[in-house]
């Protein structure tokens, strides 16, 4: 559903939803720097006890209690990802490094529910990296159900702040394909890489 009423495909596509708070920042890695991180998240362990593939670093997040608590600690956020935290933080998209990172896999047909990020256990900006397939990401405006979509690219940024952050659900429906201007896009591997801070 790109190119609806709430988007803006100004001043040329990938349309962008209208939404205050939200930043689609396309091309913020090059691809060798995709390369690079992917390559690096292969090479670490995965959890499994989700329908998709997770890893966490700096805290862990309770799927079942949608909580962090105390006792969750990690170790320190290993170089690759640290690097990004620090980099994010320069950038301006928050006042000190993120020291919360989930990293999702999506293989085709699985998605994640809409959902808005722990507001007790997360603060004010949470920033996703995209890394393999294309897909699309669904917006619902709490209070109203109103809906609008972003396609989301490999080595694209996407930042949730504000009313994107806090009224709006953001979800990935489990499919195969996705609808494009240009047709059926079926989807293939996608791999991102989140940021938040931990405010307990
Ligand atoms: O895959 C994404 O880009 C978003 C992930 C997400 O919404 C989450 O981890 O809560």
């Amino acid at each position: 559903m790109t190119g609806n009423m709430f988007t803006s495909c100004e001043p040329a596509p990938p349309c962008i939803p209208v939404i205050p708070g939200l930043t689609y920042q396309p091309d913020t890695l090059t691809t060798v720097l995709q390369t690079e991180l992917l390559t690096w998240i292969d090479s670490q362990p995965w959890q499994t006890s989700l329908k998709r593939r997770v890893q966490h670093y700096g805290w862990r997040y309770d799927y079942h209690t949608r909580r962090v608590t105390q006792d969750m600690k990690l170790g320190p956020i290993p170089d690759p990802i640290m690097w990004w935290c620090d980099h994010l933080a320069v950038q301006g998209f928050f006042d000190r490094p993120p020291d919360q990172v989930i990293v999702n896999e999506y293989l085709p047909g699985q998605g994640i529910a809409a959902h808005v990020d722990c507001e007790l256990c997360f603060g004010e900006t949470i920033v996703s990296l995209s890394l393999g397939s294309p897909v699309l990401m669904d917006f619902t405006e709490q209070r109203n159900g109103r809906k609008s979509s972003i396609d989301l690219e490999p080595g694209s940024l996407l930042a949730l702040a504000d009313h994107a952050r806090y009224q709006w659900k953001h979800g990935i429906s489990a499919r195969l394909t996705d609808r494009t201007p240009a047709g059926r896009r079926p989807r293939a591997r996608r791999v991102s890489v989140t940021f938040r801070q931990v405010v307990v």
